[in-house]
């Protein structure tokens, strides 16, 4: 098999890229390992930026976004028993954000892609990427058989090899480690993220910071909540019975006023733990990484899959140049794109963490100057626009 863009990896990253080349005129082929239902049922992110929702939209994946998605002007954040909005249209030129889950941008690239796309293999796990700082890299796989026969090994040669295999891929592995710098950072708590089957008990997300640790209340639709709260890293979800985490959720969420968090049967629950990590450079002769593949950020600052989406872009722009003029100016400059976009992500993310979840080693000062942070935030108009020009997604350059 041979292709101009091998494309590892089914998630947002590779499936949008796929759209974007097919649109403009470039032949390629996304291996993802899973199976479709899987990778369409998979529970992550919910926040798009307007930049991603304008991206979806011109490349033909806007439709359902536009019927279904929930336009957010705001979110509110709880500290101390009281509340304060963060009003984004007014605090930045007039931005919002749309609540449409990842699986739902998922399940419609996927629909467009089997309907007019290149060839999507599911079920086709990359084993390695050989020769990237060659002329033609390939890459091997082993693609199930039907009835789970076992796979057999094939290879794909490429013109270009584009790294969209998330954070535990095989991409990433294929630089020389002596070529590379990892820059990261574990956090000592995760998120257990449940979905109910309640309708939201807010109109906008809420972060609350609270003593007894972090929580957020965001949704997927008018009848289904997405809730989060902090735990210890390596906490089992079956620790927690739904009572307990209604009745967690509920301390945390406390506020002044004769606000009540609704319950509801909880339909699914899972651990994730929280990370920062960047590995430079993304590119390595003709493989270039993009999305998680190349970085992870907490999930706090709603800015993964946005992420995700703006490599990808930037990639497909330059992949297209190259297509159409020969030129190799924008692959060149490339990583050094995305990494300015992604450290300015990394260290919003990193804040919005440390601001909003009390660490488990805090000292009685450190506590202090995370309310005083909060409480500067909610006082002054300058403080809370730096928050909001970030959360809605800064200008892509
Ligand atoms: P993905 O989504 O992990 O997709 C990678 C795909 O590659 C496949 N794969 C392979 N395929 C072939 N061969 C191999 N050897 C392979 N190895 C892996 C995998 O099966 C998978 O299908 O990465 P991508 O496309 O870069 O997308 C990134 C986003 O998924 C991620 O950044 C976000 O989900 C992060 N995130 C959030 N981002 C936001 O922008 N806003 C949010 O509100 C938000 N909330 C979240 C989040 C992530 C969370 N979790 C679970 C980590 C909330 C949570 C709880
Ligand atoms: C979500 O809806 O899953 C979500 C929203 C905001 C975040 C993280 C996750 O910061």
């Amino acid at each position: 098999m041979r292709t101009t863009v091998g494309i590892i990896g089914g998630g947002p990253a590779g499936l949008l890229l796929a759209r974007l080349l097919h649109r403009a005129g470039m032949d390629c082929v996304v291996l993802e390992s899973r199976e479709r239902r899987y990778v369409e049922a998979r529970q992550r992110a919910g926040i798009l930026e307007q930049g991603t929702v304008d991206v979806l939209r011109k490349c033909g994946a806007g439709a359902r976004m536009d019927r279904e998605g929930l336009l957010h002007r705001g979110i509110e954040l709880r500290f101390e028993g009281r509340a304060h909005r963060i009003d984004f249209p007014a605090l930045t030129d007039g931005r919002s954000v749309m609540v449409y889950a990842q699986t739902e941008v998922v399940k419609d690239l996927v629909a467009l892609q089997l309907a007019d796309g290149p060839p999507l293999l599911f079920g086709a796990e990359v084993l390695a990427v050989e020769d990237p700082d060659s002329a033609t890299p390939t890459i091997r796989f082993r693609h199930e058989g039907r009835e789970g026969r076992e796979g057999r090994e094939q290879t794909l040669s490429c013109d270009f090899v584009a790294g969209c295999d998330g954070f535990h891929g095989v991409a990433r592995r294929a630089i020389p480690a002596e070529r590379t710098a990892v820059f990261e950072r574990d956090y000592p708590y995760s998120w257990l993220g449940v979905l109910a089957d309640v309708p939201p008990s807010c109109e906008e997300l809420i972060y609350a910071r609270h003593r007894r640790g972090f929580a957020l209340h965001s949704m997927r639709s008018p009848q289904v909540s997405r809730l989060y709260l902090q735990v210890p890293a390596g906490t089992d979800p079956a620790d927690w019975s739904d009572e307990r985490i209604w009745d967690e959720l509920s301390a945390r969420f406390a506020v002044d006023g004769d606000w009540a968090l609704e319950r509801g049967p909880i339909t699914a629950k899972s651990v994730t733990p929280m990370r920062s990590y960047v590995q430079e450079p993304m590119r390595h002769g003709r493989l270039f990484l993009a999305g998680d593949a190349a970085h992870i950020v907490p999930p706090t600052g709603a800015k993964g899959l946005n992420l995700a989406v703006t490599d990808v872009v930037t990639l497909a722009r330059a992949l297209t140049l190259h297509h159409e003029t020969g030129s190799t100016e924008l692959l060149d400059s490339y990583s050094e794109t995305c990494l300015r976009r992604v450290w300015q992500a990394e260290r919003f993310s990193a804040f919005m963490t440390d601001t909003l979840h009390p660490h488990p080693d805090r000292t009685p000062f450190e506590e202090r100057l995370q309310l005083a942070q909060l409480e500067r935030i909610a006082a002054s108009p300058a403080a809370s626009a730096e928050l909001a020009e970030n959360y809605v997604g800064l200008p892509l350059s």
